[in-house]
Formats: C-alpha cells, sequence, structure tokens
C-alpha cells in the first residue's frame, strides 16, 4: 500500500468507534479493569509501534546497568507525553477510539487527557510491585483510568499486566508508593482479602483499561526482547483538582496540571478533552 493510503488507513481506525457491550462495561465497574481484545490492528500497531520505540529511545536517560538501578528503575523505561514530542504519536495518543471506551466503562460525559507514557520493560527487567496509581494523582473522584497498550503480542514472560479484580472498592494501601515494600505488603493484603488475580497473556491488539484504585503489577521480562507497552491516562472531564496529600501529588499538580488551582477543573492545554458526547 502506498504511504498515504496506509496513513489515512490507520489514522481512520483510530477514529472510528469500538463496540463495547454492555456486560463488557458492568466488568469494567465490578472488576476495576477490562481486557479487551482486536482494539488495534496490525496496521496501527506496526506504523505507530517504531514511530513511539524511536522516541522513547531518543528521549530516555536511564542508562545505567540493571543492578545499578532501584527497583522502581529496574520496571521500565519511563517516558512521558510523547504527544507534545511528535506529531504522530500525537495522533495515536489522540485516538478518539480509545477514548471513548474510557468515556464509557466510567459512564461520564467525556475524558481529558492527564498524560501519555512509553513503560518499556527491558530485557532482564524486573517486576512492576503491587501499587494503584490515583495514590499520584491530586485529583477528587475515582473517574480516572489507564489504557495499557502492548505494541507487540505479551506472552507470560514478558511481564504482562495483572490485577486484583474487584480491589478499587476497598480502602487499603492507598498510601504506598511503588517499591519493594509496596510489593510485600500488597501482596499479603489482597491474598489475605482473597481477590481473585487476573494476570494472563495479551493477543496483539489486545488492550486493558484499569481504574486509578485498581492494585496491579507486572511480573519480571525473562525474554530476549523489551516488552514494549504505550499507556493513556484519562480523567472524568469534570474532575477537580485537590490540594496535593503527598511530594509526588505536589510535583504531578505542578507538571501533568499545569498548576491549575486546586479546587477548579483540569481545564489547560495540557489536558485537552480527548472525546466527550
Ligand atoms: O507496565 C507496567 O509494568 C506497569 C503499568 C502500570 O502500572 C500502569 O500503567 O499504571
Amino acid at each position: 500500500m502506498h504511504a498515504d493510503t496506509t496513513q489515512t488507513t490507520v489514522v481512520s481506525e483510530l477514529e472510528a468507534p469500538y463496540s463495547l457491550s454492555a456486560d463488557t462495561v458492568a466488568f469494567y465497574r465490578e472488576n476495576g479493569y477490562v481486557k479487551l481484545k482486536q482494539v488495534l490492528s496490525p496496521a496501527v500497531l506496526n506504523h505507530y509501534g517504531p514511530i513511539l520505540t524511536e522516541l522513547v529511545f531518543r528521549l530516555n536517560t536511564l542508562t545505567k546497568p540493571m543492578e545499578e538501578r532501584t527497583t522502581y528503575e529496574r520496571a521500565f523505561l519511563q517516558i512521558m507525553n510523547l504527544w507534545q514530542e511528535d506529531e504522530q504519536a500525537r495522533e495515536f495518543v489522540f485516538s478518539k477510539r480509545l477514548a471513548k471506551i474510557a468515556v464509557d466503562l466510567m459512564g461520564v460525559e467525556g475524558v481529558r487527557l492527564y498524560h501519555d507514557q512509553a513503560l518499556y520493560k527491558e530485557p532482564s527487567g524486573g517486576i512492576t510491585p503491587w501499587h494503584a496509581d490515583q495514590f499520584y494523582w491530586p485529583l477528587s473522584s475515582p473517574n480516572t483510568v489507564t489504557v495499557w497498550i502492548p505494541l507487540q503480542e505479551t506472552p507470560m514472560e514478558m511481564g504482562p499486566l495483572a490485577f486484583a479484580e474487584g480491589s478499587q472498592h476497598v480502602e487499603i494501601g492507598r498510601d504506598l508508593e511503588i517499591s519493594d515494600d509496596s510489593e510485600a505488603i500488597l501482596a499479603a493484603e489482597l491474598q489475605k482479602r482473597n481477590f481473585p488475580l487476573n494476570n494472563t497473556p495479551f493477543e496483539l491488539g489486545e488492550v486493558s483499561y484499569h481504574a486509578g484504585w485498581t492494585f496491579h503489577r507486572a511480573g519480571p521480562n525473562v525474554s530476549d526482547r523489551p516488552r514494549k507497552v504505550m499507556t493513556m491516562i484519562y480523567m472524568d472531564k469534570d474532575q477537580v483538582i485537590t490540594a496535593p496529600r503527598n511530594r509526588f501529588q505536589a510535583a504531578d499538580h505542578a507538571k501533568w496540571l499545569a498548576s491549575v488551582p486546586v479546587g477548579s477543573h483540569p481545564e489547560d492545554a495540557l489536558n485537552p478533552v480527548l472525546y466527550s458526547y
């Protein structure tokens, strides 16, 4: 296919709606996550995967050897807001298809982008410890959701994302940053409370959505290939910014919410509405 035709096809696919059943929405609301197959075609992943990967390796500054890294640093290379770096990355991040799924799962009128981030678990990369994302965010409502998009098929040995089903409903461990402590404390607590674990491979084109308070983790990458993943974090467009409750939230308020005043909606250009009814 001619390059321009490919470009037109993949852009229109990123815009086209994905059909969500009422059962899927109910599953997300009960369990705090959902895995969806065939959300992105091989053509879309083949087109945008190399663009995102080139940006990750160009912008990455974490180059010290694995043995010298912290647990957090061993988990992945983390590059944020690729949409601000490249026009095609922006096309991908601004996908209406992906944003509309977030809107429908949460049952809100529209979503804004909080930020995007690439999470590349290198070969020999370690575990991603148990955690809940909203610990990091100064946002008032639980209506936040991350789409986790593997850019290749992700078998167990590459460290797919795993979820403690229904764990968003309980207020445990909400003061834990990603660390060896969060892994040990939450593994014990989640097991004690018998939350079922979903830890399964991702097919090519499959993505997951998880809520801000759902506990999740990932195993190590014991394969010889990088586990390439792109994510977008969406928030209800009517979120209200709260006073930061820890130093991470204070940093996020300045960096990802443009220091928009506490008590107001995140209406800065940094947080565009990506889909709204
Ligand atoms: O990709 C990973 O290993 C962790 C992802 C994660 O924690 C997230 O997207 O919230």
